[in-house]
């Protein structure tokens, strides 16, 4: 039985090995990405069973996806290889300061062709918990309506729910099918997990408080917003906890919100209280930023070990 079972598109990410616009690149590092994928093997890394559905082309991108995860101890016996369809990527500029620009070819991808099905529908109910992103449901209608049922199944089967935005615009045609949609989904989450100006884009609140009640009013148990370099917060109707930001060199900032996603079910899982779990999100999204890569710089338990007294 999994402890977390989570969905959605792995891709390949092509890194430029050179600082400077895509097309002038000549050199790309392969690595892969998804927000999904970065938390479940975040989560394996800390020793959960984790479960991926998802589906990948029959094409070599495909293979190392598998391969990768496979490696990672995720759980890839729903991860469907589609004939029809190729595996997504997206090409990755580097810079020597600020976002890297992403560019994506995900398109008519395999992943974004997955359909519910009685399979997935027992998967997602054999989990304690389910993971959930707002970038699946950006893809097309069958991966929406994938994820609407796949909440609404972990729901019924009285497994938890986290909800991370991810907002990703550019996978959207309209703002407020984008806004209504994402938040149609946090309504139904136990826990969501917001950064604090995609809080804003998608509530209109400045203030992460604010951010948070927009959501416990609907329906959430608990809000955890992402403040940056002012570390973060969890709120609940009756109160709030604040942990500073765990001091690191910083690479790459993509996939810290995996990585603190990971850190703080983890902890749940354990049946850690807020304040540990708040420091565990910190310091695993804190320690995804140190290499390139989304994932490279998640921790084993071992690692974290070393860093919080809890994680043993
Ligand atoms: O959270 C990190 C993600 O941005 C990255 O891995 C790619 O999932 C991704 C996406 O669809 O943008």
């Amino acid at each position: 039985m999994p402890d977390v079972v989570t969905f959605g598109e792995v891709m390949a990410m092509f890194v430029a090995a050179q600082p400077g616009p895509l097309d002038e690149a000549e050199h790309f590092g392969v690595r892969l990405s998804g927000a999904e994928m970065n938390v479940a093997v975040g989560l394996s890394r800390l020793g959960h069973a984790v479960g991926y559905l998802g589906a990948v082309g029959d094409d070599p991108l495909g293979v190392r996806v598998r391969r990768e995860l496979v490696a990672e101890g995720v759980d890839t016996g729903h991860l469907v290889t589609d004939p029809g369809a190729p595996t997504g990527f997206q090409l990755k500029s580097r810079v020597l300061s600020g976002d890297p620009t992403v560019v994506y070819f995900r398109r008519g991808s395999a992943a974004s062709r997955l359909r519910w099905s009685g399979e997935a529908e027992k998967t997602v109910r054999s989990a304690r918990h389910l993971h959930v992103t707002g970038i699946f449901p950006a893809l097309t209608p069958h991966t929406r309506d994938f994820t609407f049922r796949a909440v609404e199944a972990a729901r019924e089967s009285g497994a938890t729910v986290s909800f991370d935005p991810n907002l990703r615009p550019v996978l959207w045609a309209d703002e407020n099918d984008m806004v209504d949609t994402i938040n149609r989904l946090a309504a139904l989450a136990d826990t969501v997990l917001p950064g604090r100006s995609e809080g804003t884009r998608l509530t209109g609140h400045e203030n992460p408080r604010a951010i948070a009640d927009f959501y416990l009013n609907r329906g959430a148990r608990e809000v955890v917003v992402k403040l940056g370099s002012d570390g973060a917060a969890a709120y609940y109707r009756t109160g709030t906890v604040w942990e500073p930001a765990f001091p690191v060199r910083v690479v790459d900032t993509v996939g810290a919100g995996d990585g603190f996603a990971a850190g703080w079910i983890s902890a749940r899982l354990d049946g850690l209280d807020e304040r540990a779990a708040l420091r565990r999100a910190c310091v695993v999204g804190a320690l995804a930023t140190t290499s390139e890569g989304d994932k490279d710089g998640l921790p084993t338990r071992v690692e974290l070990g070393e860093l919080l007294d809890d994680a043993a």
